[in-house]
């Protein structure tokens, strides 16, 4: 069994009831299910036509940069399978770009989906909330996806890129939420979504992963849709994901330091040698003696008086200050 802490209440569990005098048997039994429950990994399939933000709504939600996002419209438009590692728990995400893009290709991919679609755990359909109309993805989803959204099959339509929804410059970029007329059109465009797929409006959800809004929402949706078993693992790989970008701050923040104490370091070793500790009293004594002899002398040269006379002259003068 896992060391992992947050299975820590079920490995104390078992270890009740094995002293219990539970037979071994059983405590395999237990041990076995438990495992395969704990390394099970979920597969996930987002679709969406290319530039609708699926990798990054990916990268938002499960964190790391597991995808690349394109700026550019890419034209590789194969199904992209990334294993994520997080924690100690993987989750299979499956990148299913192009549907509804392309008429010839659409048959091709309708076969390949056919195929994929009845092994995925959870399904995301990624819409881009400023496109005004959905109609070269509604027949591809009606057709492919809609009959297990049906029968049951954990899926939910998001809209993302909302940052962009009129009236978009109303958008508070510090906080990170639309204003309330852009709230009011994002309703809307959920509303026009349920009636244009068909759905139910819990399973159309707004996002955008640039702002990083609509996460949350986004999250109980997810583990409210997953089935019984599924949630918890779901739950911790998300969760993981926001410990692991803690630590990575953390880590940068010590690398910083650290730069920071190595100029540091490097500074104070170019400041010269202080000189102060290599001069002796005597050294010091002798060089002002000598010094102040010259200056008597030249006074005594040019005023024509004695050397007394320039001492106490100097003396009248130090005593003023
Ligand atoms: N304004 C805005 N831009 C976004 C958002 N999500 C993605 N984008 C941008 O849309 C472009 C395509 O994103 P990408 O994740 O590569 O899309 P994909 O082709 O569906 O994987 C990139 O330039 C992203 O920065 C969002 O929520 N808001
Ligand atoms: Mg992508």
């Amino acid at each position: 069994m896992h060391s992992y802490s947050r299975e820590k209440p079920v490995e104390l569990l078992l270890d009740f009831v094995k002293n219990q005098g539970e037979s071994p048997k059983s405590i395999n039994e237990i041990e076995e299910r438990i495992n395969k429950l704990i390394n099970y990994e979920p597969k996930v399939g987002v679709f969406g036509k290319t530039g609708v933000g699926k990798s990054s709504l990916c990268n938002a939600l499960f964190g790391k940069d597991v995808c690349e996002i394109d700026d550019i419209a890419a034209c590789t438009r194969e199904p992209k399978e990334v294993l994520l590692s997080i924690g100690n728990k993987k989750l299979k995400l499956i990148d299913l770009p192009g549907a509804g893009e392309n008429k010839e290709r659409d048959k091709e991919y309708a076969e390949l989906y056919k195929k994929l679609l009845p092994e995925l755990d959870l399904i995301f359909w990624v819409l881009k909330g400023d496109d005004r109309a959905f109609t070269s993805d509604q027949e591809f989803f009606k057709k492919l996806v809609h009959p297990y959204c049906e029968n049951g099959k954990p899926f939910l339509m998001i809209i993302n890129q909302v940052d962009k929804i009129e009236p978009y410059k109303e958008w508070d970029d510090k906080k990170g939420i639309p204003s309330s007329k852009q709230l009011d059109n994002i309703k809307k465009k959920c509303e026009e979504v349920e009636r244009t797929f068909n759905l139910e409006l819990e399973q159309i959800v707004p996002v955008s992963a640039n702002e990083q809004y609509g996460l949350k929402e986004l999250v109980d949706r997810i583990i409210h849709a997953l089935p019984r078993e599924q949630k918890k693992i779901m739950l911790d790989i998300i969760e993981e994901d926001e410990v692991e970008k803690y630590k990575a701050e953390a880590e940068k923040a010590k690398a910083e330091a650290e730069k920071a104490k190595a100029k540091i370091e490097e500074i104070l070793h170019t400041i010269p040698p202080q000189r102060k500790g290599k001069i002796s009293d005597e050294a010091r004594e002798e060089a002002e003696k000598a010094w102040w002899d010259t200056i008597t002398e030249i006074f005594m040269a040019a005023l024509g008086k004695s050397k007394e006379k320039i001492h106490e002259l100097i003396a009248q003068v130090f005593s003023s200050f």
